[in-house]
């Protein structure tokens, strides 16, 4: 079990565009692991690697009641997307405490490979359909606070960066 620190907002190595991946070996199968770890010790229903500062195209998705339907996404795309839309009070793990509507199409279907190399398609509604495309946005180097106004976005932003500097006031006075 290895838990990986995850980025903060605003971070700006949250903002890197993640590279394909080319390679499906030992290590992509390692890094699965425990991006998978930390999702579910977050907890979180989804986690993208360049949320753990790893840019490249890796997403682990778990939206089931049981936490026991891990989806593993590689060089994910989407290739169909619904003309209707929906709005979900989203969250970040990468924003702690906060959530806001974001609007997106209400069903997707993505294609990408597993961790073996394998391809896969899935059709999602839902809150799969919503985390998909949170998730990618991540590789993009989107946080879903980019949608919100100028106004919320720079509110949030004073807010973790208040928060980072107690965090650290914290850190380096317990050691
Ligand atoms: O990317 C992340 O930080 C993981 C998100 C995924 C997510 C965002 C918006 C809507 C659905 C999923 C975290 O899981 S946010 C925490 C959370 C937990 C349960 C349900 C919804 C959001
Ligand atoms: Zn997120």
């Amino acid at each position: 079990m290895s838990l990986l620190p995850i980025l903060r907002y605003p971070d700006p190595r949250l903002h890197k565009i993640a590279k394909s991946v080319s390679v499906f070996d030992a290590r992509l199968k390692q890094l699965v692991a425990d991006m998978t770890d930390t999702m579910y010790d977050a907890p979180g229903v989804g986690l993208a690697a360049s949320q753990v500062d790893v840019h490249e195209r890796i997403i682990v998705i778990d939206t089931s009641e049981t936490r026991s339907d891990l989806k593993v996404f590689v060089n994910p795309e989407l290739v169909w997307t619904s003309e209707e839309r929906i709005v979900y009070d989203e969250g970040c793990l990468s924003v702690p405490g906060i959530y806001d509507g974001v609007e997106r199409p209400a069903r997707v279907k993505a294609r990408a490979f597993d961790a073996d190399g394998v391809v896969f398609e899935v059709e999602a509604d839902g809150l799969l359909a919503v985390c998909i495309q949170h998730e990618m946005d991540h590789l993009m180097g989107k946080v879903f606070v980019d949608y919100l106004s100028p106004l919320k976005r720079n509110r949030i932003k004073a807010k973790m960066l208040k928060e980072e500097r107690e965090l650290n006031r914290e850190r380096s006075r317990t050691g």
